[in-house]
């Protein structure tokens, strides 16, 4: 096959082909959208969409906040046979003669690093188990927003949402949360149980042979723990495996991974304060995350930031810490993970280069779609917040540090805190259509009410807090902010009852960027209830402290770096390869290939890298495995600028607007071995926005 061709439906024929009803679409679709020729197979994909079906009772449904998990009881431990060792890193056992032994000089199944104290050890069984987005009864429509009659039905009535299936950690979406602590070491047992499906239908997404490898983004970890397709080329490649769907943990497998709690150069100012851990299998990484492998890992610091506003040596950010049987939980210190999806219409067909020949799924009405194969990126009309569409969270008069997490495939966020007298409408009913019905609801007199008090990005705590009045969440960016639910921004005191929505104001309605700046686009994401006082044994003593955490010093020539056309540069392009159809997206020309390291620095060694978006129709969220870096400059002017105020700190995804250039600085400390860096909209990662580098010994 030469190069995969494109068989698109433009909106207008979308539009058409939704005004009759979910039927006509169903058999338009099968004489007209999907060519037999196309359909019959081969590499064409469709890029058409469903409309969801729109949830008529939201911000009922309560914000579930996972849960710190449990270690493994000592005495549980005692009962493995395979306990974790520092000689036996997985299931697949030692080789000592591989290439990855010779090129790096270390040996292949074993950890590279195993601290002096004994690790805290967790256990996530990665499951196949079923969701439910909402409880609210769904009204079934088309892209006219109308009412409809899905297929297999006799009436157009609201109905229940069946439940989605996922593959979740521990079989949840989100998955479940540790609460790490610097200096306390964790491994973290991942097993691979995707063969028990209980009898589900896994539907047509997901890695092919169920296959999993999890990345903690973007823990400073070893490439043996750091779950990713460069290192587990080295890994699956002696045991058959090339191809990606091999090349991860199959079911009955499993990995130990070690999370050191060790900050780069044990340098306190290399700390970072949000973690999350996902599936990283080539190719698969968006549909594996897209069908919830997401976890949530907060990381504290003893020193300054441990949990508890009461520790008068710390920085007192809100949060109270409850010990429990060697785990913790934080009271008032929040994590939110933002995902977007698609329900089945029952009336669009699938078809990608994975999946189907044009065939509609009218038995998985109401669950959820994906495509492997969109050509910009995947964005959902369905926002949800940590697993339930449109939630609502209760809170008291007292200051909160939410911790804010973009999980989705390729949305980008403008989040701002609103309050409105006349409440939430549906998009239909304000009389929008298509890609206008993203969001499915509205909030159209939805006004400013309160500011954000941003304390850290994704690369953790900032020099000093950044108040601000809305922030860009950008796809695998992590922004930490402190709100203080006892004053509205005109400052008069909250009243118990009142109301408030957090909104997105980010209209983007296909992966490659956001829409013309539209003032009417305000989508209630998840409203906020204030429900009193605090107790009065309980006071919020947390503060808003002048500084945080300084950075790390960068030497003076990383400030000039930009100057140097000769330093290493990295550009993201559009393009495809001959003979090779997944590949829609390169850096440098190329596509992802472990066996071409575009750069090998030695171990010890410190850089300046140039990433540049080679085209102006795309954004790019590009993230750097392994360290931190810090934003040097932006097209030759230096970081951080009025877009960026937070560049002032340490980051692991790159925001790269269109065309943009970005100088940054980065070090290589403690580890050999490969990695990668790739874009983070998930659709360009698949499709080998990736390169391979690596830390010679
Ligand atoms: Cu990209």
């Amino acid at each position: 096959m030469s190069r995969h061709e494109t068989f698109r439906l433009n909106r207008r024929d979308m539009m058409k082909l939704g005004a009759g009803g979910a039927g006509l679409f169903a058999l338009t679709a099968s004489r007209l959208a999907v060519p037999a020729s196309e359909g019959a197979g081969g590499g064409v994909y469709i890029e058409a969409f469903p409309t969801s079906p729109l949830i008529l009772n939201p911000f009922k449904d309560e914000l579930v906040i996972p849960p710190a998990m449990k270690p493994v009881a000592p005495t549980d431990l005692e009962k493995w046979t395979d306990k974790p060792d520092p000689n036996k890193q997985d299931s697949l056992g030692l080789d000592d003669k591989s290439d990855y032994n010779k090129r790096y000089g270390l040996t292949l199944g074993k950890h590279q690093i195993w601290p002096d104290i004994l690790p805290v050890v967790y256990q996530i069984k990665v499951q196949v188990a079923t969701h439910k987005f909402t409880s609210s009864q769904v009204q079934p429509i088309n892209s006219f927003g109308k009412d409809v009659i899905p297929p297999g039905f006799s009436d157009s009535k609201p109905r229940n949402l069946p439940d989605s299936v996922i593959y979740g950690f521990n079989g949840t979406f989100p998955g479940p949360r540790i609460n790490a602590e610097y200096h306390k070491p964790i491994v973290v047992r991942f097993q691979n149980e995707l063969d028990q499906d209980h009898g589900l239908d896994v539907q047509d997404f997901g890695a092919p042979n169920r296959t999993f490898l999890t990345h903690l983004h973007n823990g400073h970890t070893a490439p043996e723990s750091d779950g990713q397709p460069h290192y587990s080329h080295y890994r699956f490649n002696p045991l058959g495996g090339r191809s990606h769907d091999m090349a991860a943990f199959k079911p009955g497998e499993w990995v130990d991974q070690m999370y050191l709690g060790y900050p780069a150069g044990g340098d306190d100012r290399e700390k970072q304060s949000f973690f999350w851990f996902h599936d990283h299998v080539h190719g698969f990484t968006g549909a594996n995350v897209y069908k919830g492998m997401v976890g949530l890992m907060p990381i504290y610091d003893p020193k300054i930031d441990n949990g508890d506003e009461t520790d008068q040596n710390g920085l007192r950010l809100p949060g109270r810490r409850e010990n429990k049987d060697g785990t913790f939980e934080v009271k008032y210190d929040i994590p939110l993970a933002f995902y977007d999806c698609r329900l089945d219409d029952g009336v669009t067909p699938h078809k990608d280069f994975h999946n189907g020949t044009g065939k509609t799924a009218p038995q998985w009405w109401g669950k959820t779609f994906f495509r492997h194969f969109p050509n910009h990126g995947f964005v959902g009309d369905v926002f949800t917040v940590n697993g339930t569409a449109y939630p609502v969270m209760y809170v008291k008069r007292r200051k909160y540090r939410l911790r804010f997490l973009d999980a989705s495939i390729a949305r980008i966020y403008d989040f701002r805190l609103m309050t409105s007298s006349g409440g939430p409408k549906t998009a239909r009913s304000l009389g929008y259509t298509g890609d206008e019905l993203q969001g499915q609801w509205r909030l159209p007199d939805g006004q400013q009410c309160m500011k954000f008090y941003e304390i850290a990005n994704e690369g953790g705590l900032l020099p000093k807090p950044i108040v601000r009045d809305n922030f860009e969440l950008w796809p695998a960016k992590r922004r930490e902010m402190i709100v203080d639910f006892t004053k509205w921004i005109d400052g008069s005191d909250t009243v118990a009852g009142q109301e408030l929505y957090l909104v997105d104001t980010m209209k983007m309605t296909t992966g490659r960027m956001w829409d013309l700046p539209d003032p009417a686009y305000k989508v209630p994401v998840m409203k906020i209830v204030i429900v009193g006082d605090v107790d009065a044994d309980e006071p919020d003593v947390s503060i808003i402290p002048a500084a945080l955490r300084p950075v790390p010093d960068v030497p003076a020539s990383a400030r000039t770096a930009f100057k140097n056309s000769s330093i290493p540069t990295f550009e993201l392009q559009r393009g495809t390869i001959s003979g090779e159809p997944e590949t829609e997206w390169l850096i440098n020309g190329q596509q992802f290939d472990p066996l071409k390291p575009l750069i090998s620095p030695k171990r010890g060694s410190e850089d300046t890298w140039r990433i540049r978006n080679g085209g102006g129709g795309w954004v790019h969220p590009f993230h750097l495995h392994m360290e931190e870096h810090q934003v040097m400059t932006r097209k030759g002017k230096a970081a951080p600028d009025a877009r960026h105020p937070d560049d002032s700190g340490k980051e692991d995804v790159v925001a790269l607007d269109p065309s943009e250039e970005v100088v940054i600085f980065r070090r290589f400390r403690t580890f050999a071995g490969p990695y990668v860096a790739h874009c983070h909209n998930l659709a360009h990662e698949d499709h080998n926005m990736m390169f391979g580098w690596e830390i010679m010994p």
